[in-house]
């Protein structure tokens, strides 16, 4: 189909803070919240999947490192979206530019902030349906917004590099020259950064009670209130969403494989030493709740099947299908004395939604790796 454009500009807008400066300003902010979110997210990728070389080297400590981390990824990822709006909103007349390309130079320059934009909102909104686990598109969420991330830097860091001039007149406070940079702030753009200020700030509050306990009582929106859950804690995935069923459990045996492979029934695990932890599970959505653990240290069980100060373990759960049945913890959170095979929550016998009979909880670890339903435990 073809349609002709009207000639002249498509739109109008006033040209008041739709300006240099108020991009510039809204800019900065959006800028440092992408890369807190950015360097945070890479963050959180090396430690779901380390390469080879690297396993054996992430640190266990601090133990409430991953939620820290990732309550910021979250946060940061949140207090963006109205950034991008906002910044949106500001340069919103330079995207309807008439004419739309001046030269090679200014088609490049467009093509990239289309690159920007596209990517930027992609991220956002994806890493924000992916908190309420809402997945309404056909790939698989975690490696494509992993990629699309370094699309995004890359394009942001063009972006930066071509508006160099404006960013540095801004900050340096040159008078108006050929950008015609308003000197200071007028009212307008006053209010304009304190609404987007205002903004930012509400929908930090009303979320990040999810992984800040003490802000839990203003927390709205986040999706998975860890004030609630069973034995006090969130499930995200229940056992029967895994398939594993109370009748599937009945002769449930944990096996040890290693030099000096062995199994144990529930009541042998029981009658092992218990130790008991105070540990997060810290959700890649974001959520995290501190939770008290009692179990069977995964060091004494390596130990007792041959292995030595530098093995590493693998898990695998009873859960037939899915991303998480398989897990491999490197040295350093498999000899930590706070990694056990948990068997209690919170003074009760573990449900069978949080991983009964035996589950891992480790320190600062993403909760997609404190794997549910232990059925094997392997010394690597
Ligand atoms: N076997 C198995 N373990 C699993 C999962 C899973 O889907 N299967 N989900 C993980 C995720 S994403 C999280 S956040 C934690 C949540 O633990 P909880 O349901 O006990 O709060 O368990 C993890 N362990
Ligand atoms: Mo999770």
């Amino acid at each position: 189909m073809r349609f002709t454009l009207p000639p002249g500009p498509p739109v109008t807008f006033k040209a008041l803070l739709h300006d240099a400066r108020t991009a510039t300003s809204i800019g900065r902010w959006l800028g440092l919240a992408m890369a807190v979110c950015f360097a945070t997210g890479v963050l959180s990728h090396y430690l779901q999947h380390p390469p080879g070389w690297l396993a054996d080297r992430l640190p266990s400590r601090p133990y409430w490192g991953y939620r820290f981390t990732q309550g910021l990824h979250v946060a940061s990822g949140i207090a963006a979206v109205p950034l991008l709006l906002a910044k949106l909103w500001a340069v919103c007349p330079r995207l309807f530019a008439w004419p739309p390309v001046r030269s090679l130079r200014h088609a490049l320059e467009r093509l990239s902030v289309a690159v920007l934009v596209a990517a930027a909102l992609f991220e956002l909104f994806a890493g924000l349906l992916n908190t309420f686990q809402w997945y309404p598109w056909p790939f698989n969420f975690v490696p494509v917004h992993y990629a699309v991330a370094w699309l995004l830097l890359g394009s942001l860091l063009l972006h930066l590099a071509v508006q160099w001039p404006r960013i540095r007149d801004h900050f340096t406070r040159r008078s108006p020259g050929t950008l015609a940079l308003p000197a200071a702030d007028g009212p307008d753009r006053r209010q304009l950064l304190l609404g987007v200020g205002a903004a930012v700030g509400a929908v930090t509050l009303t979320t990040v009670g999810q992984s800040v306990s003490v802000l839990g009582p203003l927390e709205l929106f986040g999706p998975r209130s860890p004030a609630h859950g069973l034995q006090g804690l969130p499930v995200n995935r229940t056992a029967a969403a895994a398939g594993v069923t109370e009748a599937s459990l009945a002769d449930w045996r944990l096996t040890v494989a290693g030099p000096q492979p062995f199994t144990l029934a529930l009541a042998e695990l029981r009658a092992m030493p218990q130790h008991e932890v105070t540990l997060p599970i810290a959700c890649v959505e974001g959520w995290s709740k501190s939770a008290h653990w009692s179990g069977v240290r995964v060091r004494d069980l390596l130990e007792r099947a041959g292995g030595d100060p530098r093995s590493r373990a693998r898990v695998v759960s009873l859960e037939q299908a899915g991303a998480y049945r398989l897990m491999e913890m490197g040295r350093l959170y498999a000899q930590d004395p706070l990694t056990l095979l948990a068997l209690r929550l919170n003074g009760e016998v573990l449900s069978l939604d949080h991983g009964y009979p035996a589950r891992i909880i480790a320190p600062n670890r993403p909760g997609v790796l404190q794997t549910k339903w232990v059925g094997r435990l392997e010394v690597v």
